[in-house]
């Protein structure tokens, strides 16, 4: 039996990259469908007038009598499901899902599953370079660089996926061989009602799943069903039996498998606690696929880090520029001004501000007042942000990023680190977070 039925019709909604990657899966399948979108112009509008022609292309707001004309629906993670067009659809019987459900039933090998507020990148990197280390064909994307579907192959032996909520809320069945929500923390508040219905949707990870991953130290990341599904954890505390954890000896941090040392926390380049939560992670989720400690410990010495993640950028005049663009919630910011904010002599120079998402941002508040000399704000939430700070820490507004690299550097002394960690989405003003990474560090190249 076919994966898709051949004499069903669909439509893709919303042609971003995720989309276009279903434009490709379809079409090599000889599936009919059409394309809509609620923007004008869509990213990849041209490569496919280019390389599909003869598909249908409807641009502007979205036609419900169109929508129907499909059995089913693939929903952008772009797109909230709640939007009325698409709920009148699903009323009238079609059905909503999405290019991670497709992949899911067109993969041949296992699974590995990555969601999580914060983090969720440098592990389902690491795994992937331990997958890579221990010879595997592996591919790894997802939520990050390629889209699920253009990874397909048969040659592959283990698919490393990382899944953002939004993915995992068209996707009924995704049968990973081991998947791991590695920690819940607010986000995303414009699209949820709340808490709670995030955390429901990151849970979705766990569907069909025959092994998890648990943060011992995170109770949201624990599964809210599946009792008798094998359950590996990880935590920065002593691990018991089938856990990842620090153990101590003669003054030295080791990371641990139940009860063996395995490496040194010191032969790790990733600074800061999280980080090593972060290694332990991944360690638990490719034991669990099977990978030899060996490889694994390698791939985990030669990470240094991703880019936009506290990357460092320059030093000028004793003072050190790091991109944290990536730092898209409260949670990542949080992270970055504790970890760096207690790893250097002086204070930190933060620059955030962006499109907060209707976070609430009061749990920045005591570390800012630590850690930072001043705080330069910009973007959409600016005031929020400043509300939130109140007078306890010195506060410069700017319309710019490039202003807000200047002024930085004016107030940074010597011994201080300036920090772009905007948690903040960066939508209101760049394409992505990336292009605010790139421009920042631009900024900081022209400094003299
Ligand atoms: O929310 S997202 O998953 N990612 C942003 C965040 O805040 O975490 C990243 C912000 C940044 O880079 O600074 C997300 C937001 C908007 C999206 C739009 C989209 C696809 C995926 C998205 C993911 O395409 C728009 C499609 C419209 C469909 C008709």
């Amino acid at each position: 039996m076919s994966l898709i039925a051949s004499d069903h019709f669909r439509i893709i909604v919303g042609l971003g990259k995720s989309g276009m990657s279903l434009v490709r899966f379809l079409a090599n399948r000889g599936v009919s469908f059409a394309v809509a979108d609620t923007r004008e112009n869509p990213p990849e509008l041209a490569t496919l007038r280019r390389d599909y022609p003869q598909v249908e292309v409807r641009c502007g707001e979205l036609d419900v009598e169109f929508l129907c004309r499909a059995d089913e629906l693939y929903v952008s993670p772009g797109l909230a499901l709640a939007t009325p067009a698409l709920q009148q659809a699903a009323a009238r019987g079609v059905k909503l899902s999405g290019d991670i459900e497709l992949f899911a039933r067109s993969a041949k090998a296992p699974i590995v599953a990555i969601s999580g507020s914060n983090a969720k990148s440098t592990v389902t990197t690491l795994v992937g370079d331990m997958a890579l280390a221990a010879g595997k064909r592996v591919a790894v994307g997802g939520n990050l660089g390629t889209p699920a579907l253009d990874l397909l192959s048969d040659d592959i032996e283990l698919y490393v996926m990382e899944l953002s909520s939004f993915q995992l809320e068209t996707t009924d069945q995704l049968g990973a061989e081991v998947a791991t929500v590695l920690n819940v923390s607010e986000d995303h508040m414009d699209r949820y009602s709340g808490l709670p219905a995030y955390h429901l949707a990151k849970h979705r990870i766990f569907r069909g799943a025959r092994q998890v991953v648990v943060n011992r130290q995170d109770a949201l990341s624990r599964p809210l069903i599946g009792e008798g599904v094998p359950c590996w954890t990880f935590g920065l505390n002593r691990p018991d039996i089938n856990g990842f954890g620090l153990r101590e000896e003669n003054g030295e941090k080791y990371l641990a498998f139940q009860f063996d040392n395995l490496m040194p926390v010191s032969e790790l380049k990733i600074r800061g606690a999280h980080n090593q939560a972060n290694a332990l992670a991944a360690l638990a989720l490719g034991h669990a696929a099977g990978l030899p400690f060996e490889p694994m410990l390698e791939a985990l010495r030669s990470f240094a880090g991703l880019v936009h993640r506290c990357q460092w950028v320059r030093e000028l005049r004793g003072v050190s520029y790091y991109d944290d663009s990536k730092a898209t919630n409260v949670g990542a910011a949080l992270a970055a001004i504790e970890g760096l904010g207690a790893d250097i002599n002086g204070k930190l120079v933060l620059i955030a501000g962006g499109d907060g998402k209707g976070a609430d941002f009061s749990a920045l508040k005591a570390p800012v007042a630590t850690h930072c000399r001043a705080v330069v704000l910009l973007g959409r939430d600016a005031e929020l942000l400043a509300a939130t700070f109140g007078d306890s820490v010195p506060l410069i507004r700017v319309k710019t990023l490039e202003e807000a690299v200047q002024r930085a550097a004016e107030l940074a002394l010597e011994g201080d680190a300036v920090l772009l960690s905007p948690a903040c989405a960066s939508l209101d003003m760049f394409k992505n977070f990336e292009e605010r990474g790139r421009l920042f560090a631009q900024a900081v190249g022209d400094l003299s």
